[in-house]
């Protein structure tokens, strides 16, 4: 298939996920020509960098950044960044609660429709997220309602990680947040910049080995801020 593609996977605290990615990662993308695993260790203080270590000297393709303070999953994202050489890049959740399956469908998008960035989306189908906890999903589904009003009803889901960009895209646009806000901060700047946006449906599972280490109360925070400055980029610019 036409693309080549950088993966990004910030990762805190992750080992046991890091150690399935041989068998549930690794396979799902070896059709792709020319791809890259960049994996972010995001101030882990279990096993992660030890076992993103190994990972790195077994295959050539994965690749690892690392440092020692936590510093939220926006910041790492942008750590990732930085390294990506191939002409798309996609971010992935260390938990693959996204499975890499579903990389497939978003190349597959772009190459169809010519879009700039595409979404992988649990809202686009019914039952599109399995045992995920209601009130959580009840959470999601009102932040990105919000975001959908904020962002002239361009898109459906914008709060969550998983998505295809241009890599040249995001090295062109400034990105402040270092949360979880992060997801949200990008599309509102593609979408300022006229860059074509499509949605496809994507399954979101619970995330089987881990616990989740959102703090909702520092990422509805950080939520506010972020559209906070989203009315002031509206109003100059
Ligand atoms: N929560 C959290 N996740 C981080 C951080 N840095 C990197 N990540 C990664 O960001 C992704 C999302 O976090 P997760 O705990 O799975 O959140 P959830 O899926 O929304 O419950 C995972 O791949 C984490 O390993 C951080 O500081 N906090
Ligand atoms: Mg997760």
């Amino acid at each position: 298939m036409k693309g080549n593609i950088s993966i990004v996977v910030p990762g805190y605290n992750e080992e046991e996920n890091i150690k399935t990615y041989d068998k549930l990662l690794i396979p799902e993308i070896k059709y792709l020509k020319n791809f890259e695993i960049i994996i972010v260790n995001d101030g882990s203080t279990d096993k992660t960098l030890e076992e993103a270590k190994k990972l790195m000297k077994k295959h050539k393709f994965v690749s690892l950044v690392s440092y020692e303070k936590n510093m939220g999953m926006g910041y790492a994202m942008k750590q990732g960044f930085k390294k990506t050489k191939y002409e798309n890049t996609v971010v992935l959740d260390s938990d693959l609660t996204f499975h890499p399956r579903y990389i497939k469908d978003l190349l597959e998008a772009k190459n169809k429709t010519n879009a700039d960035c595409v979404v992988g989306s649990h809202l686009m189908m019914e039952h599109g997220a399995e045992n995920v906890p209601l009130f959580r999903l009840m959470l999601h589904k009102s932040i990105n309602y919000f975001y959908y009003i904020l962002f002239n009803r361009k898109v459906y889901t914008i709060s969550s990680i998983f998505r295809l960009y241009n890599t040249k895209d995001l090295k062109e646009i400034n990105i402040e947040s270092n949360g979880f806000n992060i997801n949200a901060e990008i599309l509102f700047k593609l979408i300022q910049k006229k860059k074509k946006i499509v949605e496809v449906p994507a399954k979101l599972t619970k995330r089987v080995y881990g616990e989740s280490k959102i703090n909702l109360m520092k990422e509805a925070k950080n939520h506010i801020i972020l559209i906070l400055k989203i009315f002031r980029w509206k109003l100059v610019g």
